[in-house]
């Protein structure tokens, strides 16, 4: 979408624009709100500027849309759509590769009680399965930051290519 585009929409529309990117709807609401933006880098300055200060039940409500790593969902919606292409450099007929990511999650899950999230967006399976395992290591209060990092990380680069340059 043009971000000229973007800019002319009604409230609910932009809103279910910005909502795949990530949920947080009072993300959504003071991006939407601050439309028009001149130009698309201002558009991502931004939304990466209201994003730093998530909640805590932000976070988890956030948390709860992605799939695991190595689980692409097969629906249709928005948010499904981009986690596939996020995880497509994650081997789906990597066996190994497979088993070590399910066992890493099972892992994490249990110690973090909540779903391992990553920006898997430019990483390969085993980048990530290194990650994971080297996150797995932390305490909870270091992993709550990177865990927040990264949903800020994933909801930027949707929201980034979902709204493209208007042309000159
Ligand atoms: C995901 C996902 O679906 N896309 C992404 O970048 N990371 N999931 C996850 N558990 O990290």
């Amino acid at each position: 979408m043009r971000l000229r585009d973007f800019n002319a929409l009604p409230a609910t529309e932009a809103l279910a624009v910005l909502a795949p990117c990530v949920n947080v709807p009072r993300w959504a609401a003071e991006v939407a709100r601050a439309r028009p933006f001149a130009d698309r880098a201002h558009l991502l300055d931004f939304a990466e500027s209201a994003a730093p200060h998530w909640t805590q039940a932000e976070l988890d409500a956030a948390l709860s849309r992605h799939p695991r790593i190595g689980e692409q969902p097969r629906d249709t919606s928005d948010e499904a759509r981009h986690s596939r292409r996020e995880q497509a450099a994650v081997d789906a007929a990597d066996a190994a590769l497979a088993d070590a990511l399910r066992a890493g999650n099972e892992a994490y899950e249990s110690k973090f009680g909540h779903v391992f999230l990553i920006r898997a967006a430019g990483r390969s399976g085993s980048e990530i399965l290194d990650l994971l395992r080297e996150r797995l290591q932390h305490d909870p209060a270091t992993e709550a930051v990177i865990v927040a990092q990264q949903l800020r990380e994933i909801a930027l680069l949707r929201l980034a290519g979902i709204i493209v340059e208007d042309p000159s």
